[in-house]
């Protein structure tokens, strides 16, 4: 605080509160001078404490500030509902010639059947036999008479079954190994018929058989030479099928 204004407040208060000062000049010269006369005043005390702290005073109503940046755009919304159908788009324009047409379609036929003919050739130069109109296939693996049966059907086929030598040489050369026939006596003993159940007008036998010999030699296989003798089923040999054209 700067000394000045409060000298001066010092000597207004003191002014105010002593009014002797002023009022006592008779008294000044009756009484002993040392007894009667005041003093000179003398110099103002130190400044008071600091006062306790007032009260927060109320809001100023000066200007506001000017208005800020808008905020960050917020998270997307949730879908909308499906809108209503568009109307009906123009009539496409028409196919393509030809696509459907049956003598497009006649042609291709021709053409993939004389694709099929020359596979065929393919397959009859090396591995397939053809006599007439039946075809004799080997798989080229040895398995149980029930295993060949179940082969040859799963391919619309069944056992190599011949009607005569031509079939049987046929079916022979088919494979260098031993292969079945389609030929068993399974339902009677003896009795050898084909897988129709019908009995055989053909036969080519090796000497000697068929003679059973082992238990239950109910099969047949065609030999190196192209005879023929019976064996147990559960033994394994070339499975060999015949198809018919
Ligand atoms: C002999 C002969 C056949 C018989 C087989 C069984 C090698 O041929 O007796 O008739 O089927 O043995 O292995
Ligand atoms: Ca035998």
């Amino acid at each position: 605080m700067s000394p000045f204004p409060s000298a001066l407040l010092l000597l207004s208060v003191m002014q105010a509160t002593n009014p002797e000062t002023i009022v006592n000049e008779d008294a000044q010269k009756t009484c002993p001078a040392i007894a009667c006369c005041p003093g000179l005043n003398g110099f103002p005390g130190k400044d008071g404490r600091d006062g306790a702290k007032g009260e927060k005073g109320d809001p100023g109503e000066g200007l506001r500030g000017i208005q800020g940046p808008p905020g960050k755009v917020g998270p997307p919304g949730p879908p909308g509902l499906r809108g209503i159908s568009g109307p009906m788009g123009p009539k496409g324009d028409p196919g393509k010639k030809g696509e459907c047409d049956s003598s497009a379609v006649d042609s291709k036929v021709t053409s993939l059947r004389s694709e099929l003919e020359l596979i065929k050739k393919w397959l009859y130069f090396s591995l397939v036999k053809k006599v007439g109109k039946k075809v004799f296939l080997s798989s080229g693996e040895k398995m149980s008479f029930d295993k060949v049966k179940a082969l040859c059907a799963s391919v619309q086929a069944s056992v190599a079954t011949p009607r005569n030598d031509k079939e049987n040489r046929a079916i022979r050369s088919t494979t260098s190994e031993l292969a079945f026939l389609g030929i068993t006596d399974e339902v009677h003993e003896g009795q050898f018929v084909d897988m129709t159940g019908a009995p055989l007008h053909y036969t080519n036998w090796n000497e000697h058989e068929p003679n059973n010999a082992d238990p239950g030699e109910d099969c047949v296989i065609l030999l190196s030479d192209g005879k023929w003798n019976d064996i147990p089923c559960s033994r394994s040999y070339m499975a060999v099928c015949e198809f018919s054209e």
